[in-house]
């Protein structure tokens, strides 16, 4: 005899759902599509979408999202097969709360070609665009911001601006659609852990505006706004194991789980260009100046993630969790954000420093949140800006010492040395410098002065004012000969007495 398999989730099976997982308290067949997302993976389900079902519940309005995907995965026969229903989990330790998420309505694949994406981002429905496309989707130099004409999809995209493949290529085509049909302005909200992520994602739509003549540019400037925003919830990439788990506890299948930690934030810069979901009558917070916001979280938080997945991978730990567990370790990031990377900060309204380092690093602890360090690695040199060398650079100006900050920058280094086998361990890397590291670290075998010379040298990533700090140089340079020796940790222990 055989046994049916368990129902998948979907519109049908909201009103048959375990008393333990909540539903949209919402008509979700009245939810009409006024919104795209860019982007939809893990971090968006757990974050944004779940702000706009959480503010939909409190005052229904015309905010339902459409998502999109221009990257992989596909998402249509997961996501879109569910009508777009997913199982966020907050997990804690022991502790899971599961809610049903309503706000988005479809999932479109983008991936072959740009004009399902274009079709619903010139709609004149469509009357704000989220995104989060990561760090490098920007396709800007980390270093400077601006656009990066040699980029192969930004040299493709001017050369086919109708068929872009690239964020600023599809953004700036949707942009000139709207111009020439409906004319209706429209809000970008970037989500990604860049710093100033609105002035990023305006420059290098300008930019490619630009380029593309026509006056674009122009009605850009007076028909589009790019706020900028500091976002956080820490949620890994969703494994078979999440949504086996589902299946136990819950009985039904969800492929498309997200599981984030219990705390978020969401601060935005009140610059809008139209009409905005009031994110803030549920948690989000408008100001005028995100700038103080973004620089502690991505300095402390994002800066401690990045440190312990470096430095975690070298000492041969999996996770977040397990490189916080771990004494040396732990003391040496309270120590590095305490002595190095608060005197960097300005203040922020209504939050202590000291206890925001840490609120995080308690929130880092987490065993639940199977965060792998291999992820946070991955494209670390699109981090590395906004998360060690601008706090970096500041402590230099102060005239203080950046000792601490230079281990993870020289952690960076050692990832993606040490991920080619000549050079002992191996593991896969994910990092568009990767190949540029390896070329170097090729070129001049084990020696740490050669090895910083030469990665120092790539001025898209080190602007030529601080590769040059004789001060930075050394710290880099000491720390790299330390990690990649046999002891990488004896090289933080030293670090950490210092
Ligand atoms: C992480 C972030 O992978 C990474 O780069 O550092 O995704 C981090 O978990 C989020 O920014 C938390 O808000």
């Amino acid at each position: 005899m055989s046994v049916a398999a368990p129902e998948t989730l979907g519109p049908a099976l909201l009103d048959r759902l375990p008393a333990a997982v909540q539903k949209p308290a919402y008509d979700r067949a009245a939810l009409a599509p006024g919104m795209a997302h860019l982007g939809v993976g893990a971090f968006h389900r757990c974050h944004q979408a779940e702000y706009t079902d959480d503010l939909l519940s409190l005052q229904f309005d015309r905010w339902g999202v459409v998502g999109i995907n221009i990257r992989p995965p596909n998402l249509t026969e997961t996501l879109g097969r569910q009508s777009g229903l997913y199982t966020r989990l907050i997990r804690e330790n022991s502790h899971i709360e599961a809610r049903i998420i309503g706000s988005i309505l479809e999932v479109v694949d983008s991936q072959a070609r740009a004009a399902p994406a274009l079709d619903v981002l010139s709609s004149s429905d469509i009357e704000l665009v989220t995104m989060t496309v990561t760090e490098k989707g920007y396709c800007h130099i980390p270093s400077s911001g601006e656009l990066d004409l040699s980029h192969p999809d930004i040299v493709h995209d001017l050369a086919n601006p109708q068929t872009p493949r690239s964020v600023p290529g599809i953004l700036a085509r949707a942009l000139e659609q709207r111009r020439a049909t409906h004319g209706q302005p429209l809000t970008l909200l970037s989500c990604d852990n860049i710093q100033s992520n609105g002035i990023i994602l305006a420059n290098v739509v300008r930019a490619f505006a630009q380029r593309r003549g026509n006056g674009l540019a122009d009605w850009i400037e007076a028909n589009a706004a790019f706020p900028s925003a500091m976002v956080d919830r820490i949620a890994p990439a969703v494994t078979q194991d999440d949504l086996d788990s589902v299946e136990q506890w819950f009985g039904y299948r969800d492929a498309a789980v997200a599981v984030g930690e219990p705390f978020r934030q969401w601060v935005i810069e009140h610059k809008f260009a139209g009409r905005m979901p009031r994110w803030d009558l549920v948690g989000a917070t408008f100001v005028d100046d995100v700038t103080p916001f973004e620089h502690l979280k991505m300095r402390v938080l994002n800066g401690a993630q990045t440190t312990l997945a470096t430095l975690g991978v070298l000492a041969g730990l999996e996770h977040t969790s397990d490189a916080i567990a771990d004494p040396l370790l732990a003391a040496f990031i309270k120590c590095m954000l305490v002595e190095e990377t608060l005197p960097t900060l300005t203040p922020v309204p209504g939050m202590d420093p000291l206890t925001y380092v840490e609120q995080s690093l308690g929130r880092l602890k987490n065993t639940a949140i199977r965060h792998r360090n291999h992820q946070i690695a991955t494209d670390g040199s699109q981090k590395i800006v906004q998360r060690l060398l601008n706090p970096i650079r500041d402590r230099l100006r102060q005239g203080e010492s950046i000792a601490l900050l230079s281990v993870p920058v020289a952690g960076w280094m050692a990832y993606l040395i040490q991920a080619s086998e000549k050079f002992g361990r191996s593991w896969p890397v994910s990092d568009p410098y990767a190949g540029k590291v390896a070329a170097i670290a090729d070129a001049t075998g084990r020696d740490a002065k050669a090895l910083v010379a030469g990665i120092l040298a790539i001025d898209t990533i080190f602007d030529p004012g601080l590769a040059a700090n004789d001060t930075f140089r050394k710290a880099v340079t000491s720390a790299l000969d330390g990690l990649l020796s046999d002891d990488p940790m004896a090289t933080v222990k030293r670090n950490l007495k210092q």
